[in-house]
Formats: structure tokens, C-alpha cells, sequence
């Protein structure tokens, strides 16, 4: 590794690091990139983001396989750890409280801890569910935590109908309005989002750290 690279080099090794599922050198650099002082955001943006795409289509074109996507899933793990300290201080404490967690089905959860990370950096506090949540346990979250945001995470088109299944049953429970319902994950999309009445979409993290900061803010 070259010590004088620049930010997209840095962003660019660590995406490709990650492609060929080298995870010695996914942490190399990272802790290289992220000790030049490029920011973390971006990493998850650009080299998670575009490296996990890229391995989603070798997965689909037969070039990878499950093993592969497990590894892939480890070191994408292992780098968004890594971030985390990088990305603590930006925000005031007690934003607000949120419980999360990745729907019934499903186990993909590198895209929700960013989420969590990311609120927990800008002051949320944060309830994580974890993965393959039923909607029984986001309602007694819901009606035992008293969140101000529920935000459910999906990658999978199998798994998103459960976010539909998770409001619906808010509303038989009487809670639908004690909490703005954000969600977000590879699966889901904007117009998913309004057809199913959760309040907002984040497309990626920071879009819906974003979003939950906003409504906190009353805007
Ligand atoms: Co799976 N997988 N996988 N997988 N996997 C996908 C999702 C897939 C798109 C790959 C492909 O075929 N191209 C495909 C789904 C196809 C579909 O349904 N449309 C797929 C499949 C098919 C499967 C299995 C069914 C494979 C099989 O067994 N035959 C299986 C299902 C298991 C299950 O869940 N029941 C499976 C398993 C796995 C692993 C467990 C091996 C592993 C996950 C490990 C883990 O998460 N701990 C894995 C992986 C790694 C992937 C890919 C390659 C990468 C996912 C990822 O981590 N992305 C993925 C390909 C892809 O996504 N293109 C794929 C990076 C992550 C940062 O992005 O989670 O989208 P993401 O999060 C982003 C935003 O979406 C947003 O912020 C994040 C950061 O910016 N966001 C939110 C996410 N949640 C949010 C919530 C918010 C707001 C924003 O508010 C609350």
C-alpha cells in the first residue's frame, strides 16, 4: 500500500479489498484511509456501498456463492467497527430514542448497525432489536420502550412485506401514532415506503440519520 495515496484511491482500495474479500487489507487500509483523515461517511458510502453492490452481481452472475457472501459479510463488519470511533462526537446527547431492528426472515445487518452507529454518534439513543424481528417484539418494543422512531431495515423483496405487517399491527395495537416509522435496507424504495404509511425512506445512512434528526427537530 502506498503511503501518499489520496481520498479515492483510499475509498478504491478499500472497495476492492473488500470485492476480493482480502480482509487483511480491508483493514490496513481502512485504518490507513481513516488515519489520513478521510471520512467515514464516505467509506460507507463509497466503499462498503459500491463493494457490497459489486458482490451482490457476482453472487447473482454464479462467481460467488454463499461462502463468499458470508465473508464478505464479515469484513464488511469488521470495517464499519472500525469507523465507529471516527464517527463519535458529532452530535448532542439525548436526540432522541429509537428502536431498531432488521424484519422477521431476514439477517442481513451490516447496513442497520451503520444506521445504529450513526444515530448513536449523533446523540439518538438506541434500542437494537437485532435481526429476524417478529412484529410482535417491534410492538411490545414500541409500547414498553416509547420510542420516538421505530426504523426497520430489509434487503431482502421476500422480507420487506414484514415492514407492511409490523405497521399494520401498530395500528391494531393503538401505537401507530406514538412513533414516525423510518425504513430503509437494498430491498425497500421510496415509493415502498409511502404505499405501507411509514413516515420516511432513508436510501442510505446518513439520508436517514438525517431524517430522524429532522423530525426531532420539528421540521
Ligand atoms: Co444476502 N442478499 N442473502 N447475504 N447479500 C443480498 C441482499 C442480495 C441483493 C444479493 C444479490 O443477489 N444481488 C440478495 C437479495 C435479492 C432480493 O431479495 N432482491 C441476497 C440473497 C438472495 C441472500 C440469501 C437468500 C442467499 C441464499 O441463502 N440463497 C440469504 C438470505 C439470508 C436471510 O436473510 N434470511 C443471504 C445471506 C447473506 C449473508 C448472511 C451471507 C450476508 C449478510 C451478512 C450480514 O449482514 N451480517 C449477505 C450479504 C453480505 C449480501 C450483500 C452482498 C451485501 C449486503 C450488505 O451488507 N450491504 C447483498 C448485496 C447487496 O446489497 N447489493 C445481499 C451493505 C450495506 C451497508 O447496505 O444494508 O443496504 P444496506 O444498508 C445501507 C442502506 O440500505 C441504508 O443504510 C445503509 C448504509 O448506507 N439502510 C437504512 C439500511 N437499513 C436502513 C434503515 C434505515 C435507514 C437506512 O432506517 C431504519
Amino acid at each position: 500500500m502506498r503511503s501518499n495515496m489520496n481520498k479515492e484511491e483510499f475509498l478504491d482500495a478499500i472497495r476492492d479489498a473488500l470485492v476480493n474479500l482480502d480482509l487483511d487489507k480491508a483493514r490496513r487500509i481502512t485504518r490507513a484511509a481513516l488515519e489520513s483523515g478521510v471520512d467515514p461517511r464516505e467509506i460507507i458510502l463509497k466503499s462498503i456501498g459500491e463493494g457490497m453492490e459489486i458482490i451482490g452481481r457476482k453472487f447473482e452472475s454464479s462467481e460467488y456463492f454463499i461462502p463468499e457472501l458470508i465473508i464478505a459479510g464479515e469484513i464488511g463488519k469488521e470495517i464499519s467497527e472500525m469507523l465507529k470511533p471516527y464517527l463519535k462526537g458529532e452530535g448532542v446527547r439525548k436526540a432522541g430514542k429509537v428502536v431498531i431492528g432488521t424484519v422477521k426472515g431476514d439477517l442481513h445487518d451490516i447496513g442497520k448497525n451503520i444506521v445504529k452507529m450513526m444515530l448513536e454518534a449523533a446523540g439518538f439513543e438506541v434500542i437494537d432489536l437485532g435481526v429476524d424481528v417478529p412484529k410482535e417484539k417491534f410492538v411490545e418494543a414500541v409500547r414498553n420502550e416509547k420510542p420516538d422512531i421505530l426504523g426497520m431495515s430489509a434487503l431482502l423483496t421476500v422480507t420487506m412485506v414484514e415492514m407492511k405487517n409490523v405497521i399494520e399491527a401498530l395500528k391494531e395495537a393503538g401505537l401507530r401514532d406514538k412513533v414516525k416509522v423510518i425504513i430503509g435496507g437494498a430491498a425497500v424504495t421510496e415509493d415502498y415506503a409511502k404505499s405501507i404509511g411509514a413516515n420516511g425512506y432513508g436510501a442510505d445512512a446518513i439520508e436517514g440519520v438525517k431524517i430522524c434528526k429532522q423530525w426531532m427537530s420539528g421540521k
